[in-house]
């Protein structure tokens, strides 16, 4: 402690310091950006509480928090590192333990061990506004603070259960109404916490331990919750184990926090929670490019030329963004088509609860205008064109927008594919070219690739990731590529699908051993939903460039040409009708008659063995992409496999879980799979090198 008075300011350490007001003491954290409860923050409250409560004249003591929240959660920086007292459990032992009343000042994002600090204080009071939440079970834990056994003696087993089983953060009214916080109130923390410390003297806000509060059992709602969980979350651990320790809620204090501690460490073991806390830092890690010190252009009015699915999707994603929109089509109809597409998508939002119900038409009428010339985009400060795929078109495209646009507008391409170099060559203006590329649906899928070609200004870099926080999107810089980040790696990883199907796997069997790795749809439900018809002309391009030793599989180009392109004609791989989805027979029959045009005896592939070859593929490629430059680092990819592609958030990524099998045994493998297929599988040189040095892809994301 670095001085003690009677009143006035005493620092504790950097982050906890103390000012005593009378006989109130008003102990303040200050741990920016979040008030993170690391190892600082506990050793100075502990010291706090223990030096306050010694003092007879300080009667309540105010905790809260400086700067934009109370406490957001444990330092999760300091997960998988040595331990290091005080331990958060510990600390809000002995803050509910403190002989004199403790009261704690929640605002901003009062999250994980920050609510937990707070429900083992005596009294809770939140500014307006505040969010509160128990988070840790989308970090692959359980609020192992005691929050699972005071949440429950607050506010009852079923509300304790939906709080700490989702993870979603609750308003302070509803918080209220649950009996988590005791009351709301309006001002800035340190004001507020004075006045509430002074009611608690007053006795107008009521002071109780938390554990002394029984809790009331609730076997329905126990049950129910498992009920739930075994259907949706069958491949997470730590849900499960929430539930438990919930249940122990009804036992006596130090039991069931013993219980509740049990379950934690499981929890802390699962390699699920390294999964799920690396992508909780890959989500912000993306943002640190090397253009990100640039000034972003100022975006207010948005033009999107193209009103098919993408477009009407980019559209709805920057109408809701509050952008003023001017979409073009060729013609009226296909200005229809867009418009009505772009209703329904806002219809959607205002179900999910996004958009209130009298926005919807509002939007529509004064901030969407439609045209059927580039003309009307004059005076946009970003374009994105979101036609077909035909290098041709996009280059005439740009060719025109380069003489209508106003100068320091950015022209961005949602291609999938193509050469955003060749683009950015049809105009005048390189520096102002980027591709901006979304995922279907736009105004829904979090992941936006933003390539940069070899001429695009820093600035127009910034302001791609700049408008990508405004959508609320996962902005992930890609370089030049044919199919950029993700789509060159699916389209690498697709292959081996297909030849495990070629070689005696079915389309079903592929789905369901990748769904059962954890992934929301397997390759062949994908493709289906995708359309076969754009894969189909995907093989058609490439089709001339085509190497002869690469092994090619015709079979979903066969079942195109009867003209069935998954969902939407209702038949593709799986049949799509009243009676439900089911394997398409007519497509069983192309693939037996291929395996034996091609002389193929199929053979039976295991679950295990399906998986293997799929991501071992996938890391296969992803490394290429990493060695060429592609990807800035292995996180970014991790990033455009779990926020576009449907990677299971637990594995934490392609790169995360090459890292859990290890590059000698990827190398293993690929070697071995080399026997069959010597072009497909060929070990990239960084893969070779991480396995002779057992270095891993993480090592490689610090030090960048
Ligand atoms: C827990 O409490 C377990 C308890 C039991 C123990 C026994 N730790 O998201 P932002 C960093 S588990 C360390 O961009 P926002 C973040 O990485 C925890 N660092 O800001 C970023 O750093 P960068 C339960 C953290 O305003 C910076 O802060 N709590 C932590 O959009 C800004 O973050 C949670 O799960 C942390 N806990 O959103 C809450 N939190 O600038 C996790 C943030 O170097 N946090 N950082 O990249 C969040 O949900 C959000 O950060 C937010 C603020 C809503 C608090």
């Amino acid at each position: 402690m670095k001085s003690g008075s009677e009143t006035g300011l005493t620092g504790i350490n950097d982050v906890v310091s103390i000012d005593r007001q009378g006989g109130i003491a008003l102990v303040a954290l200050n741990n920016p950006p979040v008030n993170a409860a690391s190892h600082a923050v506990r050793s100075g409250l502990w010291q706090a509480i223990e030096t306050l409560q010694n003092e007879p004249d300080i009667k309540v003591i105010a905790i809260y928090g400086e700067g934009r929240t109370f406490i957001a959660g444990a330092d999760i920086r300091e997960f998988g590192k040595p331990p290091r007292d005080p331990w958060l459990p510990d600390l809000c032992n002995f803050i509910e333990d403190c002989k004199t009343p403790v009261v704690c000042v929640l605002h901003g994002t009062t999250l994980g061990g920050g609510l937990e600090v707070a429900l083992a204080s005596h009294a809770r009071v939140a500014l307006a506004g505040t969010k509160v939440g128990l988070p840790e079970v989308s970090l692959g834990i359980l609020p192992g603070a005691g929050g699972t056994q005071r949440a429950p003696r607050l506010a009852g087993i079923k509300a304790a259960l939906d709080l700490i089983t989702s993870g979603k953060p609750i308003s302070a009214n509803q918080a209220l109404e649950q009996g988590l916080i005791d009351q709301i109130a309006d001002g800035a923390p340190r004001e507020v916490a004075l006045t509430a410390a002074r009611e608690l003297l007053d006795g107008e806000l009521a002071s109780r331990r938390t554990c002394d509060l029984t809790v009331e059992d609730d076997p329905q709602a126990l049950t129910a919750m498992r009920d739930k969980l075994a259907k949706t979350q069958r491949l997470l651990f730590s849900p499960h184990k929430c539930v438990d320790a919930v249940e122990a809620s009804r036992l006596p204090r130090e039991e069931g926090l013993k219980e509740e501690r049990r379950l934690f460490n499981d929890c802390m073991d699962s390699p699920q929670r390294g999964g799920l806390v690396h992508a909780f830092f890959a989500e912000r890690a993306v943002a640190k490019v090397p253009e990100a010190s640039a000034t972003p252009r100022d975006i207010r009015k948005i033009g999107v030329i193209g009103g098919g699915t993408m477009g009407s999707g980019i559209a709805t994603a920057a109408l809701l963004a509050g952008f003023q929109v001017t979409m073009t089509e060729r013609d009226k109809v296909g200005l229809d088509r867009g418009t009505s597409t772009i209703g329904a998508n806002l219809d959607g939002a205002v179900k999910r609860g996004k958009l209130g119900a009298g926005a919807r038409d509002e939007i529509l009428s004064s901030k969407l205008s439609t045209a059927t010339e580039l003309d009307a985009l004059s005076d946009a400060d970003l374009i994105i064109e979101a036609v077909f795929e035909d290098m041709g078109v996009k280059r005439e495209i740009f060719g025109t927008l380069d003489k209508v646009a106003r100068q320091g507008a950015i022209l961005a391409s949602n291609t999938s594919y193509l050469d955003i170099d060749q683009i950015a060559a049809a105009t005048s203006r390189p520096e102002d070219v980027i591709g901006l590329h979304f995922f279907s649906p736009a105004h829904i899928m979090r992941l936006m690739e933003v390539v940069v070609a070899e001429k695009t200004g820093a600035d127009t870099v910034a302001t791609g990731f700049a408008l990508a926080k405004k959508l609320k999107k996962i902005a992930v810089r890609s370089g030049v590529c044919d199919g950029f980040i993700g789509n060159r790696i699916m389209t690498f990883y697709k292959k081996a699908a297909d030849y495990m199907m070629m070689d005696g796997a079915s389309p079903e069997e592929i789905d369901k051993a990748i769904t059962g790795f954890g992934f929301a749809m397997g390759p062949y439900q994908v493709a289906d939903l995708a359309g076969l018809d754009i894969s189909w002309a995907a093989n058609k391009r490439r089709a001339a460039t085509r190497p002869a030793e690469e092994r090619y599989i015709p079979i979903a180009d066969e079942i195109c040409e009867k003209g069935w392109f998954g969902r939407k004609t209702g038949q593709g791989f799986y049949i799509y009708d009243a009676e439900g989805t089911r394997p398409n027979p007519a497509a069983l029959a192309i693939i037996d008659a291929e395996r034996a045009k091609a002389g193929v005896s199929p053979r039976t592939f295991a679950e295990d063995e399906i998986v293997s070859r799929f991501i071992t593929a996938m890391i296969l490629e992803a490394t290429r992409v990493l060695q060429e430059g592609i990807a800035l680092r292995p996180v970014d990819i991790d990033a455009v496999f779990l926020f576009g592609y449907g990677f299971p958030r637990f594995r934490g990524g392609p790169m995360h879980t090459a890292d859990q099998i290890g590059a000698a045994e990827l190398v293993r493998r690929i070697e071995d799979y080399a026997q069959e297929d010597a072009y497909y599988w060929q070990v990239p040189a960084l893969l070779r090198k991480l396995a002779e040095s057992g270095g891993t892809f993480a090592e490689m994301n610090e030090q960048s």
